[in-house]
């Protein structure tokens, strides 16, 4: 059998604002949650400068246009084009990614754009956040603004990178720990921010198309006890389907509501709310894919506190739900995280079932301490490996039946990783971002970059 993917799929390669951009005060650009975050080394905290792709962005884009990307995902800063969350339009800032929409269609790469990606505005962090109603509003205003500027050039949006993640891994993404009651109130705020995102780009854009982007990673149960399949229940729901419910069939699923009730959270609706959850829905889903994880029913609290402090870890506790557990059977890359290809055919294959929605993947990929040889070469065979196996899925999750549209991996070029700072590569591209090399910051192609190269050429996998 060979194995050419479908005419037309769209190969890309995915960034996010904050972690690539740099320049945080340039320009007007007004200070994010993630410019003011503490951190607990230098290099984590260096958002100021990350790999300045705001300066690089034509060389970057030719990069990736060499590489053979049909499209191309990125966030815009919200700090960009409102410097305190609301209020006047900073032109250069919308001047600043209209450019960049233009520089990518001058080499026929399609943009894929993340409204938003973990970088909220501190202003409206300062009154409360997503805690409060206001927020939603002002994201609204936001959202309509990129439509009504870029709506001519740009069909294909992202609502909010992984609402999910940044709720369950609050500390570690959004640099404090956010109580139960209000996490899930936010929940409710952020999920009606989407619903309006959809409803504004489909008013607003002629073939306007939108999608949700959540983490999704499949809960396995550690054993087949019966309480250990519960525990994965729970799990599957407060981390994956609860979002992915909410967006696409407009309600909140009966064993989320029996979490939240079981943890006394009870939420605030506004009027005009179930209306809204009800009429607008995506056009297709977004995930951003990188393992799975597996639970057991916690029997004795061990000493951990609740909580779940890394993302794809088995660092997971809520007492009387689920407790993370090493699954035997899977490897884990140097920083910890399961590697689960087989994983990803399945969940793409339950995710298909669950929503009948075309899928795009829009994050998948190696973190690693990749190194520079003398000669200017990075060697990187374990990411090809990695991207290697999880398309390898991708095609016979295509050949099973699922409409599997696009794959889009983390990351186009190095950034600066949430967890782990520059010293997590995800790119194909690397960036010396040494002492000596602080100025030019300059780009070399990875090995894995000119393997992408060849399999987006021949669109099947060597
Ligand atoms: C996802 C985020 C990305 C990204 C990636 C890898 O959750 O959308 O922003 O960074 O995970 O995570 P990390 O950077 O911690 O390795």
């Amino acid at each position: 059998m060979t194995h050419t993917f479908p005419e037309n799929f769209l190969w890309g390669a995915s960034i996010s604002a904050h972690q690539t951009e740099g320049a945080y005060q340039t320009d007007g650009k007004g200070l994010s949650v993630q410019d003011t975050r503490p951190r607990d080394n230098h290099e984590i905290a260096d958002f100021t400068v990350a790999v300045d792709h705001y300066h690089h962005y034509k060389e970057d884009i030719r990069l990736l246009a060499e590489m053979g990307i049909k499209i191309f995902r990125f966030s815009i800063a919200w700090t960009r084009i409102f410097p305190a969350g609301r209020g006047e339009i900073n032109q250069k800032g919308l001047q600043h990614y209209s450019d960049v929409i233009e520089e990518l269609l001058k080499y026929g790469i399609q943009p894929y754009i993340t409204l938003n990606h973990f970088d909220l505005p501190q202003a409206l962090e300062d009154e409360g956040g997503w805690s409060v109603r206001s927020t939603v509003d002002a994201f609204k205003r936001y959202a309509e603004t990129l439509f009504e500027a870029y709506g001519d050039r740009v069909t294909h949006w992202l609502t909010i990178n992984e609402p999910n993640i940044m709720l369950l891994v609050d500390k570690k993404i959004l640099g404090k720990e956010i109580p139960l009651q209000e996490k899930y109130q936010q929940f409710h705020h952020l999920m009606i921010a989407e619903k309006y995102a959809f409803k504004r780009c489909h008013e607003l854009i002629e073939g306007g198309q939108i999608g949700p982007v959540p983490n999704i990673s499949l809960v396995y149960p550690a054993t087949s006890k019966p309480m250990d399949n519960q525990a994965a229940l729970y799990f599957n729901s407060v981390r994956n389907w609860a979002y992915l419910d909410f967006s696409c069939f407009g309600r909140y699923n009966a064993v989320f509501k029996d979490y939240l009730n079981r943890n006394g959270i009870t939420i605030e609706f506004a009027a005009e709310d179930q209306e809204l959850m009800e009429h607008n829905f995506p056009d297709f889903v977004a995930m951003n894919f990188y393992t799975t994880v597996t639970v057991e029913k916690p029997t004795e609290k061990d000493g951990m506190a609740n909580g779940i402090s890394d993302q794809q870890s088995e660092d997971i506790m809520e007492w009387g739900f689920y407790k993370g557990f090493t699954n035997p059977y899977l490897k884990k890359n140097e920083f910890n995280w399961t590697i689960d290809p087989d994983g990803l055919k399945t969940t793409l294959q339950t995710l298909y079932d669950r929503y009948h929605l075309p899928i795009i993947i829009t994050e998948n990929g190696l973190g690693a301490k990749d190194e520079l040889t003398d000669d200017g070469k990075i060697h990187d065979s374990y990411r090809i490996n990695y991207l290697n196996q999880h398309i390898d899925q991708c095609l016979q999750a295509v050949e099973a039946g699922v409409d599997l549209i696009g794959y889009s991996p983390w990351s186009a070029i190095d950034l600066i990783s949430v967890h782990e700072g520059i010293s997590k590569r995800y790119g194909f591209i690397y960036v010396d971002r040494t002492e000596q090399n602080e100025k030019e910051l300059t780009r070399y192609k990875k090995d894995s970059f000119y393997w992408y190269q060849t399999l987006i050429e021949t669109n099947q996998l060597p």
